[in-house]
């Protein structure tokens, strides 16, 4: 009888702790969109757009100014997110090759841990992420409108706009799905504001009326920069007229414009039979005016006035997916709110990547420059976080697994290669100490044409390697030269930091475990799949 007391009694502990500690351990909300540049939040600059809501976690939390990804592109950089590994070691090096799912991922670890784990959104690979409980996530890029969703149900189609959408079946899942007992890991991914940028009627119908100011290296033309001539990200040379400026195709026609491909053209058409009959009416009563207005300018037009055009289109319709995300991210902060969550709730807004927008003439990203280099992350736990606080500490997309598993106290792997950033968002900068990061992009031959590179960058210098049907390097002088336009390299004034940085870096790149052999490694798997 004594026996069965004190087991009775050893068990209300156990469950009262483990009760406890659901009511103690921090909710996680990991908002991530794809392809959304810092340059368009306005905690980190009102150039642009305003973006209040977004904001909302930097003046109620810590914004980073500093944050930045290691392989600037959306699979592997979701890869290094989700295991804390470079892709050497996560073997995610690009968009083409599938995710070795042996790989553990940090939701897993949540979810053996007694949290409830759901993902909403894109997540870009795979049709079956590990270790959520539930998921509805887009099929690879997903559809602006009328998206598909791949579920643990198989297959569905919701009508409407996909920021909206992601952030209905989000909200739905708390309500319906919710499970009171356990702590939540949430992943909230947008689509937007990935390429081919369409935007919710009500903010194409104001955007498209804006003018922007344009950035100050629109006109470069990368001298002493090899590899950035070569990529195929230009405005006017680059970005389709029909798809990306949503010029209907009879329109480039009669005009004789050429571009770069059918794609182009095709892509338009495919999107724009997506539409229902409303949504063909909303369209056609905005884009219809700009491509009659495009059709009698364009042939007035110099190549600069070209690009000029190009940039405006691109920005207005940009930012207005970026004005569906602001608004919807202001809708789960409120729920938040309304149910009394925000208090112990971790929430993460950050991006796959940053994002050109027109700085060197460029969109898309991939570079290690710093307009793709640098992602947005901002941070907000009103347990532990000091409202308006901002750190410019080099801190990386390999952090977040770490950070996340720290904050909720659990085991943190040791295979690992990020840092928790715990020290940071508590205040503590003196138990910070890295003072350099390491990059590594793969994704060559492909798209935009981006040769393949490495490198280290500390607060005050960059160092890359362009290698692979190429040998270059290139060094950038981050105080001075902020707008990375003047290689320096070859400038005997900095041979010595030359001569210091290139060996840190080999040694940064010992310490991660890359090397000549697995740079070989990934050559070599593009010339076995014909890929080059
Ligand atoms: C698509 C885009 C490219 C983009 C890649 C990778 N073209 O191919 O511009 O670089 O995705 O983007 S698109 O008009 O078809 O979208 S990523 O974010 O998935 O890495
Ligand atoms: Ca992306």
């Amino acid at each position: 009888m004594r026996k069965i007391v004190f087991l009775f009694l050893i068990s209300l502990v156990i469950l009262s702790c483990s009760k406890e500690d659901n009511l103690t351990r921090p909710n996680i909300v990991f908002i991530m969109s794809d392809d959304h540049a810092y340059q368009a939040i306005s905690a980190y600059s009102d150039r642009l757009i305003q973006t209040p809501h977004i904001d909302r976690l930097a003046h109620e939390g810590m914004l980073f100014t500093n944050a930045c990804v290691t392989n600037s592109i959306c699979a592997p950089s979701r890869a290094v997110i989700l295991t804390g590994k470079h892709s050497h070691l996560n073997g995610k090096i690009d968009n083409n090759f599938p995710f070795d799912t042996t790989n553990v991922t940090f939701p897993q670890l949540f979810h053996d841990a007694g949290y409830q784990t759901a993902m909403f959104g894109k997540l870009h690979f795979g049709n079956n992420p590990k270790g959520v409980d539930e998921f509805k996530i887009l099929p690879g890029q997903g559809d602006y409108y009328n998206p598909e969703f791949i579920t643990h149900n198989g297959d569905t189609t919701v009508m409407g706009y996909v920021t909206d959408v992601i952030t209905d079946l989000t909200i739905d899942w708390f309500e319906n799905s919710r499970d009171k007992s356990k702590p939540f890991m949430l992943m909230y991914l947008h689509k937007a504001p990935h390429r081919e940028w369409l935007p919710a009627p009500e903010h194409y119908r104001e955007y498209t009326k804006k003018t922007f100011p344009e950035p100050a290296t629109l006109f470069d033309e990368y001298e002493g920069r090899e590899a950035a001539a070569q990529a195929e990200m230009n405005l006017r040379k680059h970005m389709t007229v029909s798809a990306d400026n949503k010029i209907y195709p009879e329109v480039a026609d009669r005009l004789g414009i050429e571009e770069p491909s059918d794609w182009g053209k095709q892509v338009f058409n495919q999107k724009y039979a997506r539409f229902t009959k409303e949504q063909k009416k909303q369209w056609d009563e905005v884009y219809r005016p700009i491509s009659e207005a495009f059709e009698k300018a364009y042939p007035e037009m110099n190549d600069r006035d070209y690009m000029r055009w190009k940039y405006q289109r691109y920005m207005q319709d940009y930012l207005g997916c970026i004005a569906s995300v602001d608004e919807n991210v202001g809708r789960l902060l409120d729920y938040l709110d309304d149910k009394g969550l925000a208090e112990n709730t971790i929430v993460v807004y950050t991006s796959d990547q940053g994002f050109y927008l027109g700085e060197h003439g460029w969109f898309d990203k991939r570079f290690i420059y710093n307009e793709s280099f640098k992602t947005p992350l901002l941070v907000r736990w009103p347990k532990k976080i000091k409202p308006g606080s901002s750190s410019d500490e080099m801190v990386q997309n390999l952090d977040f697994a770490q950070t996340l598993l720290d904050a909720a106290g659990l085991e943190i792997p040791g295979d690992m290669q990020g840092t928790s950033l715990m020290p940071l968002l508590e205040g503590n900068e003196e138990a910070w100490n890295r003072d350099a990061v390491y990059y590594h992009y793969y994704e060559y031959p492909g798209f935009h044409m981006v040769k393949r590179h490495y490198g280290m960058v500390t607060k005050e210098y960059k160092l890359v390697h362009f290698y692979d049907d190429i040998d270059t390097w290139e060094l950038y002088d981050r105080k001075k030269d902020p707008l990375e336009l003047h290689n320096e390299y070859d400038n005997p004034e900095y041979s010595g930091v030359v001569e210091e940085l290139t060996a840190n870096l080999q040694e940064l790149r010992k310490n991660y475990k890359d090397s000549e052999e697995l740079d070989q490694k990934f050559i070599d798997r593009y010339q076995k799949a014909g890929i080059r």
